[in-house]
């Protein structure tokens, strides 16, 4: 499959860089000057109108938001690596639970609001990161007990919470963990990412 990334570095685009890495599978970088808006010129708006990055096209079949991106890949190359459980399993749906939390429910927190804040459409981040800590106080992986498109989806998320995790140890640790692993390493060596933050 020709597989073709559309993004920019330090983006959400990095989730999926960094579960095509994880996959070891060749791709293709389509580095795109968004303060040039050249991600909304002809050629991408053709592709995708909405013009958000990431999107993909695999062979001819255009693919948009990161985390259907990264679940349609891992079970594409599930044989290769596995990065995501059989579906229909508990396992699955834990994978599930927490991609989703991850590309919603912290993309979205709100780090102007305090815990516990009346009702509203988007957790404060506080919140978010005590349910965080808590969780992984007993994890190393976040759902299935081992790797998966959840942990690349929440610990790439975490880089852009401006905050050393000072108070958040167990955070702190799943973070560094997991921003260890090569795959991590080799997307932020590559040439497309220099210069870029
Ligand atoms: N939910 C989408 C969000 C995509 C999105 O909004 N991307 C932002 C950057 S991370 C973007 O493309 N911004 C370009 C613009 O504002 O023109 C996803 O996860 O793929």
């Amino acid at each position: 499959m020709r597989i073709e990334l559309f993004g920019r570095p330090y983006n959400r685009t990095d989730r999926v860089q960094w579960t095509l890495e994880e996959l070891g599978v060749p791709y293709e970088y389509r580095k795109l000057d968004v303060f040039a808006l050249e991600h909304r010129s002809g050629e991408f708006r053709d592709l995708y109108g909405l013009t958000r990055l990431p999107f993909v096209r695999l062979d001819d079949e255009v693919l948009f938001e990161s985390g259907a991106i990264m679940l349609a890949l891992a079970e594409h190359f599930r044989s290769k690596v596995d990065l995501l459980p059989e579906s229909g399993s508990v396992d699955y749906r834990e994978v599930l639970q927490w991609l989703f939390f991850a590309v919603s429910t912290l993309d979205a927190a709100d780090e102007s609001l305090p815990s516990n804040a009346e009702p509203t459409a988007f957790a404060p981040l506080v919140d978010v990161l005590t349910f965080l800590e808590e969780t992984l106080a007993e994890r190393t992986c976040i759902a299935a007990s081992r790797f998966t498109i959840a942990d690349i989806a929440l610990s790439n998320n975490l880089k852009y919470v401006d905050d050393d995790f000072s108070g958040y140890p167990h955070i702190a640790r799943y973070f560094k963990e997991h921003t260890s692993r090569p795959a991590y390493r080799r997307m932020l060596a590559q040439p497309e990412y220099k210069g870029s933050r």
